[in-house]
């Protein structure tokens, strides 16, 4: 569209994403319990397979955040205020468009960043923003929200937004840091508005994950296609079963690929020749799920404060909002 407002930078080159990629990989593979990082799941076929994730009788999560995001919008806008709107992890952008449209019905729509891995995702997200949102200024950063926070710059007037729950797919002592992080690129006053999935009928959180039509499974086997495609491994991921389980202790759904005989596996790029045993299994997944108590114990030291808790009629799910005080020290 003529006029329309948008630039895409990426973080890091691709020769040094794919060595990152490469070392990260390696030690996953080599740890005494083998796991890969979940972030690998989203290359185009896997952020597809996510979408195709969120339209499931199942998985409760996306439609039950985006009805209480349409609640609250209005009032997490006149609580913050914002100018700009960031989304880490956005996918393919449909919820931010609320807050968007809260925002601009406010008077107070300027800018909007988006930050994800996939860069074909962000891309067309960032276009069909600046298409239908005209004179917002939308810039989108194809990076690593563990890694490549500092190109967010400076805050100000800022509200960033984390939702979909993908704070759960970092381990409970990853938050903290990774909270202290965002706070830095945030000023006081500033918030951060994160969807978080709750503790809740074990039944139903492990439907979620094992979905009758079985698009899960291949949402999580497309993981090994990942590796096959950008480090020329060889995976067969027909050879490796999906299994998704609720682990009480942590609260956490756990998601594994289990080998279904024994094989072995060359990863050139990563300068691994594996042997999987029949039955050996690969983490490639935690999904924590919290409650207000438990969330909120990873604040303290963060530099953010609970400011609201959202939730659903049915207690399903929460969107929590943080705020950036004024007290400056932001301990790590
Ligand atoms: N915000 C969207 C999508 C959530 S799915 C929604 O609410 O539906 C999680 C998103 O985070 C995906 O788009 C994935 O590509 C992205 N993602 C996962 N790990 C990431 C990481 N470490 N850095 C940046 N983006 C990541
Ligand atoms: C993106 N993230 C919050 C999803 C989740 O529920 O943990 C990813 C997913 N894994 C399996 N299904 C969906």
């Amino acid at each position: 569209m003529p006029g329309a407002l948008y630039r895409v930078d990426a973080a890091r080159g691709t020769a040094e994403q794919a060595a990152r990629m490469a070392e990260e990989i390696r030690a996953g593979l080599t740890a005494r319990l083998r796991r890969l990082p979940s972030k690998y799941f989203y290359d185009d076929r896997g952020s597809r397979l996510f979408e195709d994730i969120t339209r499931l009788p199942e998985y409760y999560l996306t439609r039950t955040e985006e009805r209480l995001l349409a609640g609250i919008a209005g009032d997490v806008v006149e609580r913050v205020r914002p100018v700009e709107l960031v989304e880490l992890g956005s996918g393919a952008g449909r919820k931010i468009r609320l807050l968007l449209e809260a925002m601009a019905y406010a008077g107070l729509l300027e800018r909007c960043l988006l930050m994800d891995i996939n860069a074909r995702f962000l891309a067309e997200s960032a276009r069909a923003l600046a298409a239908d949102f005209p004179g917002l200024e939308v810039r989108g950063v194809v990076g690593d929200f563990t890694g490549d926070l500092e190109l967010l710059g400076r805050g100000g007037g800022r509200l960033a937004a984390f939702f979909a729950s993908t704070v759960g797919n970092l381990h409970p002592d990853e938050v903290p840091p990774f909270l202290a992080r965002v706070a830095e690129h945030l000023a006081p006053g500033d918030a951060f508005l994160v969807g978080v999935d709750l503790v809740k009928d074990v039944a139903r959180l492990e439907a979620a994950y094992n979905d009758a039509a079985g698009v899960t499974a291949e949402f999580n086997r497309n993981i090994l296609r990942v590796l096959n495609d950008r480090l020329g491994a060889d995976f067969d991921p027909e050879a490796f079963e999906h299994v998704a389980f609720y682990d009480r202790e942590h609260a956490w759904i756990e998601m594994r690929l289990r080998s279904l005989k024994l094989q072995r596996v060359r990863i050139p790029a990563a300068r691994l020749d594996l042997a999987f045993e029949a039955g050996e299994e690969i983490r490639t997944e935690i999904s924590c799920k919290y409650t207000r108590e438990s969330f909120a114990a990873l604040l303290p030291g963060s530099g953010l404060a609970l400011d609201h808790w959202y939730t659903d009629p049915e207690n399903l799910f929460a969107l929590a909002l943080l705020s950036r005080g004024s007290e400056g020290g932001v301990t790590r």
